[in-house]
C-alpha cells in the first residue's frame, strides 16, 4: 500500500526530527545523573500546551546530517559517497553550531581540503587510526531506510558506507546497520497488529550476530569488546521481559547513554520498545510522545536517543497523522479527513468504532 508507506516515510522523518528537537535542551544535562524530574515534567506540561515559543528550539546535528542523507538520495538517486561528504561537509562549514561531536569537525576538514577524492580515507585516521565510536553514523540513517527499503543487503552495505564517511571504527558503523535495521523493521510491520517487542529485538540480535561475525578485515582496536552490540543487546532483550518496568537507573547503568553508538543504538530501540505500553509517570496516549519522552527522561545524549527512538516509534504509530491510539478518536479523525459529507460519515464510523 504506497499511501500507507508513504506516510511511513514521513512519519519517520518528522519522529526523527521531533526528538531531535525536544531532547536537544537535555543533552549532556548532566551525564551522571538522570534528568530533573521536575525540569522534565515543567518542560512536557509547556509543550503540550503549545506555550513554547517559536521557533523555541533549533535541530541539531542530528538532523543537519539526516537532512544531508536524504537530499544525496534524492539528487542522484544512489548511494554516491563523494555527493554525500561534500554534503555533509558543506552543512558544516555552514552552520558549523549545531552540536556536533567533539572530533568529527577534523574529518569535515580533511574531505574539504583534499577535494572529497577519497571520501572514507579522513575517517580512518580519527583516533590514532582507530576511527570513531560516536553515534553520529547511527543518529543521521534513517533516510538508508526509506531509500534501501526493498533490499535488507543493500540497506546494510549502505548504511555501512554512508557511516564510514565519519565513523571507520567498527562500532561507529555498526550501530547505524543496527538503527537501519530497526527503522526498517518499523516500516514493514503491520500497524493493525500489536508489534511483537520480543521478536522485533531477537531478529535485530539475529542480524548483529551474523555481522559482527564478518568484520575480521576492519581495523582492530584491542581495547574493546568483541561482539558488542550481540551483548547489550541480549541485555535489553532481559530487561524488556522484565516487569514492572527496571528502574531508569538500572537501564542507564546496563544500556548506556552516552555519544558512542554502543551506548545510545541499543538504548534507544529500548526505549521504542518499552513505550509500546504505558509507561508509569508518563501520560499520553501516542506512542511517539511516550517513545521521545522517556528517552528523554534516561538523561546523557537525549538529543541523540530521542531522534533514534522517534524514527521508528513514529513509523509505528503513524503519529505524524493521527495523534492518537485511540481507535474511536482515529476512526472518526479519518473520516472526517476524508471530506464531503462529514458529519454523517464519521457519525455512522464512530458507531461502529465505538
Ligand atoms: O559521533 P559524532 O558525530 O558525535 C555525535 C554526537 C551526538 O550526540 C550529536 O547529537 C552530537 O552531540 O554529538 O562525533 P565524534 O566526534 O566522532 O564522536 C563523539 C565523541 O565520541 C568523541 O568526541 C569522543 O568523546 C567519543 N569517541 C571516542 N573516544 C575515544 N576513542 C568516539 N570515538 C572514540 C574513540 O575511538
Ligand atoms: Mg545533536
Ligand atoms: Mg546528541
Ligand atoms: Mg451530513
Amino acid at each position: 500500500d504506497k499511501a500507507l508507506l508513504a506516510s511511513k516515510f514521513k512519519g519517520c522523518m518528522v519522529g526523527s526530527l521531533v526528538g531531535d528537537c525536544l531532547g536537544e535542551p537535555f543533552e549532556h544535562d548532566d551525564w551522571d545523573e538522570l534528568p530533573n524530574e521536575a525540569q522534565l515534567d515543567d518542560y512536557i506540561q509547556q509543550l503540550i500546551q503549545s506555550k513554547v515559543k517559536v521557533p523555541y528550539k533549533p535541530y541539531t546535528d542530528d538532523t543537519a546530517m539526516t537532512r544531508c542523507i536524504a537530499n544525496s538520495f534524492i539528487s542522484k538517486q544512489a548511494f554516491d559517497a563523494k555527493d554525500m561528504a561534500r554534503r555533509f561537509t558543506k552543512e558544516f562549514f555552514a552552520e558549523p553550531r549545531r552540536g556536533y561531536g567533539g572530533s568529527v569537525p577534523a574529518v569535515f576538514g580533511a574531505l574539504r581540503k583534499s577535494d572529497f577524492e577519497q571520501p572514507f580515507l579522513p575517517a580512518r585516521e580519527q583516533f590514532n587510526g582507530t576511527g570513531s565510536y560516536g553515534n553520529g553514523g547511527a543518529m543521521r540513517v534513517a533516510p538508508v531506510a526509506l531509500f534501501c527499503y526493498n533490499s535488507t543487503e543493500a540497506l546494510i552495505d549502505t548504511a555501512r558506507q554512508s557511516a564510514r564517511i565519519t565513523h571507520a571504527h567498527r562500532e561507529g558503523y555498526n550501530g547505524a546497520i543496527l538503527q537501519c535495521l530497526a527503522v526498517h523493521q518499523a516500516l514493514q510491520a503491520d500497524p493493525a497488529q500489536p508489534l511483537d517487542g520480543a521478536r522485533f529485538i531477537s531478529r535485530l540480535r539475529e542480524h548483529m550476530e551474523r555481522l559482527e561475525k564478518c568484520d575480521e578485515d576492519e581495523i582492530v582496536d584491542a581495547g574493546r569488546l568483541e561482539a558488542p552490540f550481540q551483548k547489550v543487546l541480549t541485555v535489553a532483550e532481559e530487561l524488556l521481559r522484565r516487569s514492572p518496568p527496571p528502574a531508569r537507573g538500572s537501564v542507564v547503568d546496563l544500556l548506556g547513554h552516552d555519544v558512542t553508538a554502543l551506548s545510545s543504538v541499543p538504548t534507544a530501540i529500548y526505549c521504542f520498545l518499552r513505550a509500546l505500553q504505558p509507561l508509569p509517570g508518563i501520560q499520553t496516549e501516542s506512542g511517539l510522545v511516550r517513545a521521545i519522552q522517556y528517552a528523554i527522561s534516561l538523561g546523557g545524549d537525549t538529543d541523540t536517543i530521542a531522534s533514534m527512538a522517534g524514527a521508528i516509534a513514529d513509523v509505528c504509530v503513524l503519529c505524524i497523522v493521527f495523534q492518537t491510539e485511540s481507535g474511536l478518536v482515529r476512526a472518526v479523525q479519518y473520516a472526517i479527513s476524508l471530506g464531503g459529507d462529514t458529519d454523517t460519515i464519521a457519525s455512522m464510523a464512530g458507531a461502529i468504532a465505538g
